[in-house]
């Protein structure tokens, strides 16, 4: 069984929605980043560094659990486990490493800094650092959009011809391209892989844990 600490947000989704890409049971743990759950004893144990998604996998190598954190790695693990969603070729395995390698360390953080100079700037935030920030940032978002509409007008998927975890881990972040003002019909090849993965049953499932009511009952809890 593997336990599964998230909340509702982008890098929490990636594990979510791989872990309903590969039909794995796993049992949801809300931690309430909003209340500062991320900071408890209970979950830093799991999590030392204090961030969701985080696994335990009650079955792991050799039948021990194991305890892991960030998506990237969480997405890797689960892919080497089930045999899905990370190609077999050679090649074609390094280049789905390529382009999660360029989620994780491109459109995560910066589509994560764009979020808040867009919509969590603190009410004494000077316009100038609000203006500097949204420049900065929502023109990596742009870019890093830019490099993956070019990706995607010559291979159907950011590895090539095939699913892969890159895409599951880019997806989340996608999703939110409403919130930076992102009309994704100046891009038409990304908004054709968007549409694609979109229309996925078990997407629309992870992109959906926790539920909003499953939220709700944990904070009243
Ligand atoms: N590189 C990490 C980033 C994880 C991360 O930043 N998670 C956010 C939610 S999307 C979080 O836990 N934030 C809590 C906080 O900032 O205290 C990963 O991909 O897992």
């Amino acid at each position: 069984m593997i336990d599964l600490y998230t909340y509702r947000t982008s890098n929490g989704r990636k594990a979510s929605i791989m872990l309903e890409e590969c039909g794995l049971d796993y049992a949801l743990h809300i931690v309430d980043i909003t209340a500062g759950e991320q900071d408890s004893p209970a979950f830093r144990a799991i999590n030392p560094n204090g961030r969701i998604p985080a696994i335990v996998d009650t079955d792991g190598p050799d039948g021990a659990p194991l305890a892991l954190f960030e998506s990237g790695a969480i997405v890797l693990y689960l892919a080497q486990k089930t045999g899905l969603f990370l190609p077999e070729d050679e090649k074609d395995r390094w280049i789905a490493t390529q382009w999660l390698m360029w989620q994780m360390g491109g459109v995560g953080p910066n589509f994560g800094q764009a979020f808040h100079f867009f919509h969590q700037n603190p009410a004494d935030a000077s316009d100038e650092a609000i203006a500097y920030g949204r420049a900065r940032y929502g023109g990596e978002v742009r870019r890093l959009c830019d490099v993956m509409n070019a990706r995607l007008a010559e291979a159907a998927f950011l590895a090539g011809k095939d699913y892969s975890v890159a895409d599951i881990a880019t997806y989340p972040w996608i999703a939110l391209h409403k919130w930076f003002d992102l009309d994704l019909d100046g891009l038409p090849h990304l908004r054709r892989w968007y549409g694609e993965i979109k229309a996925h049953p078990a997407v629309q499932r992870g992109m959906d844990v926790p539920t909003r009511n499953q939220m709700e009952n944990h904070a009243r809890s």
